[in-house]
């Protein structure tokens, strides 16, 4: 665990209002924690000896994390994308047995090791542009083995690359071919959710909440199982269509409900209420062409939290770049670029129940992100350049 001192930074703390900028900032770590960030000239003596890396006055922030994503799965979709071009909706590609199941296929045709070496150039994409968490959630398997094995491959990312891995659990995503939704959630998704919890797998629940995946009542039954375990959930909710998942969420005191572009003004009061942040996932939104916008004025008149993220999936949002994320969060959602920063930091935090990163701010965890930038609008302002300097996890430069 490393020590080290931050010096001639221009720190945006995202702690308390704004940006919480410093201008000339200094940043103390000890044990790979923050211990200290302010003015360099307020600089307590006891870190004065710490070994100092000069930033040149580079911006610092914190690490961005990713917390919405689908990162290992087999095969790929460009297919659909094709047919999308052509006319064809992602609704009537999923229901014609696409969509989600032709990933499903992919996803049990491939072993432990072809999963975790698919995912691993997705993973670096992320990593490139300062990502230090990165949430991954399994559900293109919907059988026991093929769940387990995504998990277990989630997992293996972490040993493999200097990052942190939060798993999901996503058993109801999609109903298998042939078999009837409400037997698939009693007889196969929630023994799996067992089974994968007893093997330490599962950080978080999460469900498919739409007509083409599961009611909000085989929903409930998810959720009253991962209550049982002790597990906090989340779920994509109104991402296609108005369904009550985002009430549901909010009713089961959820992390975060995802997508949300048809939710309402009840349901931001609901999610404010519950402190359930909302994901926004403007890939998904760009890909489908969607047209109805979340409704973000009302998440910002309630006090509902806004993270944003890629939904890195091979179907919906085939995106691997949080700064596009950000760029498309503004562009596509009038996000402000402050947001789309909180979004991406201490607001993604929030939506997966961390509570040790996402601000620079003494006790939390040094994961850092230093940028050849000076004003911290400029991360989401420009599309396809990566003005990334360096990424810190756990107070070390990796
Ligand atoms: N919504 C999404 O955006 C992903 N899953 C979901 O429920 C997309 C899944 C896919 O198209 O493969
Ligand atoms: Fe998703």
């Amino acid at each position: 665990m490393a020590d080290a001192l931050l010096t001639n930074a221009r720190l945006a703390t995202l702690d308390g209002p704004g940006y919480g900028l410093i201008e000339n900032g200094a940043l103390a770590i000890a044990g790979g924690r923050i211990r200290w960030a302010g003015s360099g000239a307020d600089l307590p003596a006891e870190h004065a000896a710490l070994p100092r890396h000069d930033m040149d006055g580079r911006l610092v922030t914190p690490a961005p994390i990713d917390c919405h994503t689908h990162l290992v799965h087999g095969g790929d979709r460009a297919r659909e994308f094709e047919l999308r071009l052509q006319g064809a909706s992602y609704t009537e590609i999923a229901r014609g047995g696409g969509g989600i199941l032709s990933t499903v296929a992919a996803t049990r045709a491939a072993d432990e090791d072809a999963l975790v070496a698919t995912a691993l150039p997705r993973l670096d994409a992320l990593l490139a542009e300062g990502v230090a968490t990165v949430e991954v959630k399994s559900g293109y398997g919907l059988d026991p083995a093929t769940e387990l094995r995504m998990l277990r491959a989630a997992r293996r990312l972490e040993t493999l690359r200097p990052v942190r891995i939060c798993t999901t659990f996503l058993g109801a995503h999609a109903c298998p071919p042939q078999t009837d939704p409400d037997s698939y959630i009693d007889d196969i998704c929630l023994p799996t959710l067992h089974a994968a919890h007893a093997e330490g797998l599962v950080d978080a629940v999460d469900g498919f909440c739409e007509g083409i995946g599961f009611t909000p009542a085989q929903i409930a039954r998810v959720f009253d199982t991962a209550r049982a375990l002790n597990l906090p959930v989340k779920l994509h909710a109104e991402q296609l269509s108005h369904t009550g998942g985002t009430a549901l969420a909010a009713r089961y005191n959820a992390l975060s409900a995802d997508h949300v572009e048809y939710a309402t003004e009840d349901d931001a009061r609901a999610m404010a209420a519950a402190d359930t942040v909302a994901v926004l996932l403007p890939g998904a939104f760009y890909t489908l062409h969607e047209t109805q916008a979340p409704p973000v004025a009302a998440f910002r008149a309630h006090g509902v939290k806004m993270a944003l993220a890629t939904d890195a999936n091979p179907g919906s949002s085939p995106l691997t770049s949080i700064l596009l994320a950000m760029n498309m969060g503004c562009t596509l959602f009038r996000l402000t670029p402050e947001e789309a920063l909180r979004g991406i930091t201490t607001h993604a935090a929030a939506a997966l129940g961390l509570t040790d990163c996402g601000r620079l701010a003494p006790g939390l965890r040094a994961d850092l992100a230093v940028w050849n930038v000076q004003n911290p609008a400029e991360l989401a302002w420009r599309i396809g350049f990566n003005p990334l300097h360096q990424r810190w996890l756990n107070g070390a430069p990796c």
